[in-house]
C-alpha cells in the first residue's frame, strides 16, 4: 500500500506518474514538516536499507550519510556523500518493512544510521516535499509498488544490448574507423562507438568538426553497413557565440537560464562560455529535443548527454578553482560549487524564478527527457540513450552511466553494488565505464570487469584522454576478450527478453540476492552476487589476483562455465563452494527449475544475431521468452513466446 503526504508546497517534479491516495496522519514516524523537514524512525538491530541509486559504498546502505546532491566529482571516493544522479528512494527490510520516497528537486541528507544507534534521519531544507510510504509484505514487493507508481523504464534498441567502445580523445573519423576494423579483424563483437566532445566543432553541441569528420553522413551510412552504430556526447552548455542558431534562438526566445540580475547566466565549460538550457519550462525542453534532428538527419541513433549536473568549470561570479582534468587537481566537493548553484536561475511554467540550488537535482534528468521526447518524435524505432545526470522519472527517457571511475578493483566492485540499487530506483538500463574511466586499466581488470559487463544492460568500455588505451586488442592475447565478449552475444536472446520483460511489467532486472531468496539470512547480506533476470545468478571475481572465488548457492543450481566456445554445465549442490575462474573463462548459475535461451553462435553484431535460434540451458520446463524486430516501438508483453525444453 503506497500513501502521499504533502508537506509544504511541493515543487512539481515528473517522478511520479500514478495516483496516489493522500495519506491522514504520519503513524509511527517522526515527521518534522516546518523547516527543515526531517523524517525520522528507529531501525531494529538486523534491519538492512536498500535503495538510494546511485551512491557509494555497498548495497545495504545502513551505517553511512548520503546526499542527494547532483554532482561532477571524478574521485569516486567511499566517503564521497553524492554521485551524477540523485534518487531519494530506499526500503528498510527487517522489524517493518516499508519504503521511502523523498520526491523533491532540492537537496536532501540522508543519515542512514550512521552513528549506529538504529536511527535513520533524513532532512531537507527545502519548505515543501511529497513523501511516499510504501508498506508491503517484503522488501522486494515494497520495491515493485514503488516501481508501479513512476512508470516503466526507457527501452533501448536491440544494438544498445551490443558491445560499444569508446574514448574520451578518439579525434576523427579514421580513428574510429581502426578502432572498429581492429575488433572486425579479431573477430571481437562490437555494436556501437561513441564519439567523445572531439567530433564536435570547438565542443558546440549540434556541430560536427568537418576537417576531422569531412563527410559525416556518408561515414554514418558506411559503419552502418558494417553493424556499427555511432554515439555522440551532447553537453549542457550552449556556447555562447552569435551567428549559431542554436544560441541564436535560445536568445531571442529567452530559454536560458539566468543570473541574480535577470541576465542570461555564464558558466565556462568545454566550449568557452556557455548557457544553460532552461530544462524546467516543457517549452525549452521541446526546443531543446528538436535539435537532435540535427543529429537524425546525419543517420544517428544514439546519444550520451554529459555534464548535465550541471558540471561547472568557472562562472561570472567564480574564477576557475578546480581543473577540469580528472586526472589532476584536488578532489572537488560540492560545498565549494554551492555558490555557482544559488547563482543561477531558472523560471518555472507559472513565472516564478528558483534558483538552481533549490531544484538542483531535477536538471540534468530533465536533459534527458527533453533529449528523449524530442528523439520520440523524430524517430520511429527505438533509439539509444543514457545519461550522466540523473532524477528518478528520468528513467522513462533514457539510460544512465556511473561517470568517471576508475581503474580499480573497488571501482569494479561498486559497479556491482551500484547496478541493484539503481534498478530498484526505476534506472534498468545502465551500466559502468568498463575498465575504469581514469587511471590504467591491466589486463587482468579489464577482462574481469568485461566478465560482469556481459550482464550489465550498458557493455560500453570507456576511458578518459590520457590514460592506457583500453580497446581490448591493445591487450595480450586478444583471443581471450573476444571469449567473453562473445558469452554476451550468445546471452542476448535471455539477456534482451529478461530486460524487456521487467521494463514492460515494471520490475527489475538486476536484483540484489536478498530479493530473489526470502528468508535466507545469507542471501539477504551477500552483496557480491547478484540475480540477473528470473534465471540466472552471478558471482564475478573481484579480486586482483584471485584464481577464482567462494561462491554461496541459496538452493541447487546448474553451473554454466563458458570457456569461449561451449556451454558446460553440472548440477551444483545448494551451499558454499569454491571454483577457479582462468581469465578467459566466466562461470555463472542457472537457478532451479529455471532455463536460460542462448544463441547458437555468436556474431559479429546483433545485426548478425538470431535470437530466435536458441538451445536452452538449465533444467526449467518451460522459457517465456520476449521477441521483436529489436527497435519497433510497439512492444508489449504479448510479444512473448513459450519455449519448452525437449525432455
Ligand atoms: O570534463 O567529454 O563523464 O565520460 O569522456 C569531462 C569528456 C567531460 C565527462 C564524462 C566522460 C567524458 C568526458 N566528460
Amino acid at each position: 500500500m503506497i500513501t502521499r503526504y504533502t508537506c509544504g508546497t511541493p515543487v512539481e517534479t515528473y517522478a511520479v506518474t500514478a495516483d496516489v491516495p493522500e495519506g491522514g496522519a504520519l503513524q509511527h514516524f517522526s515527521l518534522d514538516s516546518r523547516e527543515p523537514f526531517t523524517f525520522s524512525c528507529r531501525l531494529g538491530a538486523d534491519d538492512l536499507i536498500f535503495g538510494l541509486g546511485e551512491t557509494m559504498r555497498g548495497i545495504n546502505k545502513r551505517g553511512f550519510r548520503y546526499l542527494s546532491f547532483n554532482y561532477d566529482d571524478p574521485y569516486h571516493k567511499d566517503e564521497m556523500p553524492s554521485m551524477y544522479g540523485s534518487h531519494n528512494f530506499f526500503v528498510v527490510d527487517g522489524d517493518r518493512t516499508f519504503g521511502a520516497f523523498f520526491d523533491t528537486p532540492a537537496r536532501v541528507a540522508f543519515d542512514m544510521d550512521s552513528a549506529g544507534d538504529g536511527t535513520v534521519t533524513v532532512s531537507c531544507e527545502a519548505p515543501g516535499l511529497c513523501l511516499y510510504l510504501i508498506d508491503g509484505t517484503d522488501a522486494y514487493n515494497v520495491v515493485k509498488q514503488f516501481l508501479g507508481i513512476i512508470g516503466p523504464s526507457f527501452l533501448p534498441p536491440l544494438w544498445a544490448f551490443g558491445y560499444g567502445q569508446s574514448r574520451w580523445g578518439y579525434k576523427s573519423d579514421k580513428e574510429i574507423r581502426r578502432v572498429a576494423d581492429k575488433h572486425r579483424a579479431l573477430g571481437i563483437p562490437l555494436d556501437y562507438l561513441c564519439m567523445d566532445i572531439d567530433y564536435m566543432d570547438r565542443y558546440i553541441d549540434f556541430t560536427v568538426n568537418g576537417h576531422r569528420f569531412p563527410a559525416m553522413t556518408q561515414y554514418v551510412e558506411d559503419m552502418k553497413t558494417k553493424g556499427l552504430h555511432l554515439v555522440p556526447i551532447v553537453d549542457a552548455g550552449i556556447k555562447i557565440e552569435p551567428g549559431n542558431p542554436v544560441y541564436d534562438e535560445g536568445i531571442q526566445k529567452g530559454y536560458f537560464c539566468t543570473n541574480r540580475e535577470g541576465e542570461n547566466f555564464q558558466a565556462e565549460v568545454w566550449p568557452g562560455m556557455t548557457h544553460f538550457p532552461d530544462f524546467l519550462r516543457a517549452e525549452v525542453r521541446e526546443w531543446f529535443g528538436e535539435q537532435y534532428k540535427f543529429y537524425t538527419d546525419l543517420g544517428l541513433d544514439g546519444f550520451w548527454n554529459d555534464m548535465n549536473e550541471p558540471a561547472i568549470f568557472s562562472t561570472e561570479y567564480r574564477a576557475k578553482t578546480a581543473k577540469p582534468d580528472a586526472e589532476r587537481g584536488d578532489p572537488v566537493q560540492p560545498e565549494r560549487h554551492i555558490a555557482d548553484f544559488k547563482d543561477f536561475f531558472h523560471r518555472l511554467e507559472d513565472g516564478t524564478r528558483v534558483s538552481n540550488y533549490e531544484v538542483h537535482n531535477i536538471y540534468g534528468g530533465l536533459m534527458t527527457r527533453a533529449s528523449g521526447e524530442g528523439l520520440d518524435r523524430l524517430l520511429d524505432r527505438r533509439y539509444l540513450l543514457f545519461s550522466r545526470s540523473s532524477y528518478i522519472g528520468a528513467h522513462r527517457y533514457g539510460g544512465i552511466w556511473t561517470g568517471d571511475n576508475a581503474s580499480t578493483w573497488h571501482m569494479l566492485r561498486q559497479n556491482v553494488y551500484h547496478m541493484p540499487s539503481l534498478n530498484m530506483c526505476g534506472f534498468l538500463f545502465s551500466g559502468a565505464d568498463t575498465g575504469g574511466f581514469g587511471g590504467n586499466a591491466g589486463r587482468e581488470l579489464l577482462l574481469r570487469w568485461l566478465a560482469v559487463s556481459v550482464f550489465t544492460p550498458l557493455m560500453r568500455n570507456h576511458s578518459a584522454l590520457g590514460t592506457r588505451r583500453q580497446e581490448c586488442y591493445r591487450y595480450q592475447n586478444p583471443e581471450d576478450f573476444k571469449a567473453v565478449i562473445s558469452l554476451r552475444y550468445r546471452l542476448l536472446p535471455y539477456l534482451y527478453s529478461e530486460f524487456m520483460k521487467a521494463a514492460l511489467r515494471q520490475d527489475m532486472f538486476i536484483l540484489p540476492m536478498a530479493f530473489g531468496f526470502l528468508g535466507d539470512e545469507t542471501a539477504r547480506r551477500i552483496e557480491d552476487q547478484l540475480l540477473v533476470g528470473e534465471s540466472i545468478m552471478i558471482a564475478p571475481v573481484l579480486e586482483k589476483g584471485a584464481m577464482g572465488r567462494k561462491v554461496y548457492l541459496p538452493e541447487p543450481m546448474t553451473e554454466v562455465r563458458w570457456d569461449g566456445e561451449e556451454f558446460r554445465c553440472t548440477g551444483a549442490d545448494a551451499g558454499t563452494r569454491e571454483i577457479t575462474v582462468p581469465l578467459n573463462e566466466v562461470v555463472f548459475y542457472i537457478r532451479k527449475d529455471c532455463l536460460v535461451p542462448v544463441a547458437k553462435t555468436t556474431a559479429a553484431s546483433t545485426a548478425e544475431l538470431d535470437l530466435s535460434d536458441v538451445e536452452l540451458l538449465g533444467t526449467g520446463t518451460a522459457y517465456r521468452q520476449y521477441l521483436d524486430d529489436g527497435y519497433t516501438k510497439d512492444c508489449s508483453l504479448e510479444r512473448c513466446t513459450v519455449l519448452q525444453k525437449d525432455l
